[in-house]
């Protein structure tokens, strides 16, 4: 049965085998606490050489009232209440602490508080919502900086270490705002919104005149390190908290961020569905490679209505995955092969969230069945007596001792709203990186135009279906209309301009002929399809 929902699976083998550790090992049926990227956290009334935070408890709370179990999002709110500090000798990292901690535990709280949620009213008491202050807390010391880019490590008890390393990442400062400006607007606190914004904007400062990003910086310089980035590792949540902050809060600075943003990405990274990398102060194309993290590039598409650039961009990771029956980690674009160390599928949710995006914009059942593939292959490839294990090599299928939490709160949640979205239906929600929704505070949204729907789709939405403009389909394109001081201002579209024969399956160039628009021949994509690819 491949719409079996792999959630249940992955919790029950965890609550048995690893709680209250941070993650389960599936192949050894133990745990592990020791998350390089993480570092630990610690909990009260443990033992001493206890090293956890039930990482993986936290990150399963927003999927368990998804699934509308909430007896057990009760044991766990009590258990994390009772057990939970953060006052502990523990070096972590930031970025990783605040989209997995802080934004389950925000997250959790505001579920907990959602009256049509039908929990158990009167226990709740702010608890989740404390101990995400108190997280909150420490992580300031992290922004004090001659540039207000925030350390990317910070020990929770003592602050900035000695000697700590000044560089991060470009997603490392650049996507905290959601999380921490939702802080602030439920604590009263402004500290967290401003610093995650200062950072931001002084990131945002240091973009080139093409409008394009680094990879990695320091933070006590302010200058770049890694002048090549792409879409994926150490940049994409970076383009992915422009857009949904924008959504989040409706201040248009972050819509004017993203669409720069935006814009230079589909004109220097873009190579027909692919994304390469280049070098932020020419453009010129560095490194010819598809990674396994671009795949959420699709859903964030979807989010500005741009589904025909999603579309053909999905459908060729997709073809990765059916070839390979995962998605590898990394794949060289230019050698036509795979790389020949990042082998590993560690079970991500990218190609489950595009594909969950796209299904919610266009209905088109071909996504379903899509999610029915990836269903099917998590369970014949990575489904082990004791959980979900990470794929450590996709040519032998050799498997991995590891469930990283992602699986939980991303990978089968997009997985379970791609087949049952009941819990969306009359909400509106955004999801934070690692999948844990928020509800939109602005109601920007509301006054936008009729939205727009491309026509040129496989199947357009039901008519039927009330057209209700929210953060599952934002949908601005193809031209956007920008209030300023002197009325209603026109800027360029966001949009990919479509293919007008999109859906056109082809075997070799040949077939495809030249585009009337570019005057360029057009090629035929790995999965079969026409366009400017090359
Ligand atoms: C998740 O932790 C988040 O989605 C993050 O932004 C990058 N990707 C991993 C899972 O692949």
């Amino acid at each position: 049965m491949a719409r079996v929902c792999p959630f249940y699976h992955a919790y029950e083998n965890y609550m048995t085998h690893a709680f209250p550790h941070d993650e389960l090992k599936p192949l050894t049926k133990s745990f592990t606490d020791s998350l390089s990227e993480l570092g630990n956290l610690k909990l009260q009334h443990l033992p001493q050489d206890y090293n956890g935070s039930a990482l993986t408890l936290i990150e399963s709370l927003s999927s368990l009232v998804i699934m509308g179990n909430n007896t057990e999002f009760e044991r766990a709110l009590t258990w994390l209440s009772e057990n939970l500090t953060f006052n502990v000798d523990a070096r972590i990292n930031l970025f990783e602490c605040n989209i997995r901690v802080l934004g389950g535990l925000i997250s959790a709280h505001i579920l907990a508080t959602d009256s049509t949620n039908r929990l158990v009213q009167g226990y709740y008491n702010n608890q989740l919502l404390n101990l995400a202050e108190d997280l909150g807390r420490r992580f300031l010391p992290a922004f004090h900086t001659p540039t207000g880019l925030p350390y990317a490590w910070i020990n929770l008890k003592y602050g900035v270490m000695e000697n700590e390393t000044t560089e991060t990442s470009t997603s490392g400062c650049g996507s905290l705002i959601l999380e921490m400006g939702a802080l602030s607007r439920l604590t009263g606190d402004p500290r967290y919104e401003s610093a995650a914004l200062r950072a931001l904007r002084k990131l945002w400062s240091m973009r080139s005149s093409l409008n394009l990003l680094g990879t990695t910086l320091d933070v006590i310089t302010g200058e770049w390190i890694e002048y090549s980035s792409g879409i994926g590792a150490g940049v994409d949540s970076f383009y992915e908290y422009l857009c949904k902050a924008y959504i989040l809060f409706g201040k248009e600075d972050y819509w004017r961020m993203f669409h720069s943003a935006y814009l230079a990405v589909q004109k220097y990274f873009r190579y027909g569905p692919w994304y390469h990398e280049a070098d932020m102060r020419t453009g010129k194309p560095t490194y010819w490679q598809l990674t396994s993290l671009q795949a959420f590039w699709p859903g964030l598409q979807v989010l500005v209505g741009d589904i025909g650039a999603a579309n053909s961009t999905h459908r060729e990771f997709f073809y990765v995955w059916q070839k390979f029956g995962v998605l590898p980690e990394r794949y060289l674009l230019d050698h036509q092969m795979l790389h020949p160390t990042e082998k590993y599928y560690p079970l991500r949710p990218e190609l489950a969230e595009s594909t969950f995006y796209l299904y919610q914009a266009t209905k088109d059942p071909w996504y379903i069945q899509v999610g029915e593939s990836i269903v099917n292959s998590l369970n014949s490839y990575t489904k082990v007596e004791g959980g979900f294990a990470s794929v450590r090599d996709v040519t032998t299928m050799q498997l991995e001792d590891h469930q990283h939490s992602f699986f939980l709160a991303e990978t089968c949640k997009y997985l379970y709203l791609l087949f049952d979205d009941s819990f969306l239906v009359d909400r509106n929600y955004i999801f934070t990186t690692e999948g844990h929704p928020l509800p939109v505070f602005s109601s920007w949204h509301e006054r936008l135009p009729e939205t727009y729907i491309p026509t040129n789709w496989t199947y357009a939405k039901s008519e039927q279906q009330t057209r209700r403009a929210s953060a599952m389909s934002l949908q601005v394109c193809p031209a956007i209309a920008l209030r300023s001081g002197h009325g209603v201002q026109q800027i360029e579209s966001a949009c990919h301009i479509p293919d007008s024969r999109g859906d056109h399956r082809c075997f070799s160039d040949e077939e495809c002929g030249v585009d009337s628009s570019a005057c360029r021949r057009r090629s035929c994509s790995m999965a079969g399809y026409c366009g400017l690819w090359v």
